[in-house]
This record gives structure tokens, sequence and C-alpha cells, in this order.
């Protein structure tokens, strides 16, 4: 299989991680891209979408999207390997995927700011929309800190999916102004001692 991958993508983190997880890495080539944004980067002659992650599979197809990605390496780690399945098959599989809802929603919400602050002159900026979708993201830190809560410290596709939204928070919060130790340090704490307990997240972290 091939990926094409970035250093710094909160998206190519997850499934990275869920790679290292299902000890999967031999079986995957990383295409490490310099830029998701640039129109010719080579990934976009793979994925319309003109993102990162993309998967090419042994038999030539492309899978898109992080989540798609690493549903189906964890179902094919699992299957291979006695480790269980980091997005569970009983009840608790809604509350996983919620956590996964909720982060995916906070960083959609952010690209269009990340992308105008890195690219554009700030004259160019639409404040307005920034301050409007940084309010919602706010809110949503909130409501992720309580759902995240019940997890502890376990590692599945939910509590992975956090970790990388929140180190990728601090890694942009210069740019985005944005500084998640002051609105919500116990969340910053908490992906700290995740990256210490899980290798599959210390090793991944963005550089
Ligand atoms: N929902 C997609 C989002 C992927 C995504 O937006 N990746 C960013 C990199 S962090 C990207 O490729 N952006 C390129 C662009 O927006 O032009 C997923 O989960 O894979």
């Amino acid at each position: 299989m091939k990926l094409w991958h970035s250093t710094t993508s909160p998206f190519v983190r997850k499934v990275m991680a869920v790679i290292k997880y299902h000890r999967l890495d031999e079986q995957v080539e990383l295409m490490t891209i310099q830029s998701s944004f640039d129109p010719h980067s080579p990934h976009n002659q793979d994925n319309p979408l003109g993102r990162v992650p993309a998967l090419q599979l042994d038999n030539g197809e492309w899978l898109y999207n992080s989540q798609v990605i690493s549903e189906y390496l964890d179902d094919l780690g699992a299957k291979n390997s006695s480790k269980a399945n980091l997005l569970p098959r009983d009840s608790q599989r809604w509350k996983v995927l919620q956590l996964y809802a909720l982060t995916d929603g906070i960083l959609e919400n952010t690209l269009p700011i990340i992308s105008e602050r890195l690219l554009r002159p700030e004259n160019e900026w639409w404040i307005a929309r920034h301050q409007q979708l940084t309010e919602r993201n706010i809110r949503s830190f909130k409501v992720l800190a309580e759902h995240l809560a019940p997890f502890g410290d376990t590692l599945n596709l939910g509590t992975i999916s956090a970790v990388c939204l929140i180190d990728w928070y601090v890694l942009r919060g210069e740019k985005l102004g944005i500084n998640l130790n002051e609105i919500a340090p116990e969340l910053v704490q908490w992906a700290r001692k995740m990256n210490e307990k899980y290798t599959e997240l210390g090793e991944t972290q963005p550089k």
C-alpha cells in the first residue's frame, strides 16, 4: 500500500497512529509531500479532492479521507493480529465516533482559517468568518473535554483523533491566534500524558 503523507497534518497523524498500533509499517510506503495546499503537489494526481491522507491499496484502488482509511487499516490489522479494534464493535462505538465527529468538525472549521493565515496577506483575511469559526471551536473544545472524560487514558480511534487535534492546535496556536493552554489546559495536559503512554502517539507527534 502507498500513503500520501505529511509530517504536520493531524488527519495523516491519525492514520499513522493506526498503522503503528497494528504494526503495519512495513506494508505501507509513505510518500511525503511538502504542502497539501500546493496545487502542483503530486498527491493531487491521485486524490481529486486534493487532500492528504490518501491510501492506495495493493489492488491499485484509492481510499480518501482519514476516517475511511483509519477504519480500513483498523479492520485489516485486527484481522491479522490479536490486537483489539481501535473502533470498538460494541455500544462504545457510537461514543468513539462522536469523539471523532467533534475533532473532525473542529479541524474542518479551522482549515479555512489556517490556509488564509499561512498563505494570504493579512488584509485579505476574512476576519469576521475567522471569529465566528473560532467561537464555534472554543465551544466545541469544551464539549470535547466532557466527551473525553469517561475515556480516561484509553486508546481508540476517538481518543487518537483528539490527541492529533490538540497537538496540532498547540503547534499552530501562534498562527491561529489561539492559546489552547489558556482555553483548555486540561486537554493539553491529557494529550501530553497520552503521548507519553502510547508510542503510537509519541512517535507521530507533529514536527
Ligand atoms: N476530512 C479529510 C480532511 C483532510 C485534509 O483536509 N487534509 C489537509 C491537510 S491537514 C489537506 O490536505 N488540505 C489541502 C487543502 O485544503 O487544499 C480527512 O479526514 O482526510
